[in-house]
């Protein structure tokens, strides 16, 4: 079967699925996606993938346009980077239908900021050229690690709410292909 040495892969991201999830008050939890992502993973194995931050999608037009503005400043931060680096041997190794477990550590940029992350990530060859990668476990973002935590208490305020929790939990399903 065809292995990276032929080619990069290029994430699929209309098939892709980003998920993370707000807790407000006691216990009013919903969950939110991003719409748009982009990315891709080099020969070399180095794997970037791109959060739209403007595709914000939580259901309510007034609360994504306030998480623009007010938390995520998407004028000057528009997009969320995720790096980190794939063994392109090792997912050449796979044969279709196989699947394993990475440990990961990744530098996750947003908000100006950029902090490194540890993480599980499964990852499952489904065909010759497409792959598929998700999270193992919910991967928790800190506002605070983020310089999130003003934004978060100015969305608080104007929904007049009693709380907004500063951790959050963020899923994902993402499809590549081979090129
Ligand atoms: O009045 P009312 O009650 O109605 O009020 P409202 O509800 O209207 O208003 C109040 C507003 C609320 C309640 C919403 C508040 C929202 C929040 C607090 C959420 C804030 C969100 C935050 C802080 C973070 C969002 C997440 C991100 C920006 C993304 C972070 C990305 C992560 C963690 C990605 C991790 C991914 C990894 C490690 C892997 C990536 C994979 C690769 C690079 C590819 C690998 C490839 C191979 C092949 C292995």
């Amino acid at each position: 079967p065809p292995d990276m040495e032929n080619g990069s892969w290029t994430l699929d991201s209309d098939s892709s699925y980003f998920h993370f999830v707000s807790y407000k008050n006691q216990d009013k939890v919903e969950s939110h996606s991003f719409e748009r992502l982009s990315g891709n993973v080099a020969k070399n194995g180095s794997a970037v993938l791109e959060i739209d931050l403007n595709s914000v999608s939580t259901g309510n037009n007034t609360r994504d346009q306030r998480m623009r503005d007010m938390l995520f400043e998407t004028a000057m931060h528009g997009t969320a980077v995720v790096s980190m680096d794939v063994d392109p041997d090792a997912m050449a190794q796979l044969n279709p239908g196989q699947r394993s477990t990475l440990n990961v550590n990744a530098a996750l940029q947003l908000h100006g900021l950029e902090t490194p992350l540890t993480t599980q990530l499964f990852v499952q060859r489904l065909t010759d050229t497409r792959y598929m990668v998700q999270n193992v476990s919910p991967v928790l973002v800190k506002a605070s690690d983020y310089s999130l935590e003003a934004g978060i208490e100015a969305l608080r305020q104007i929904a007049g709410l009693n709380a907004i929790s500063t951790t959050v939990p963020v899923d994902f399903v993402l499809y590549y292909d081979l090129q």
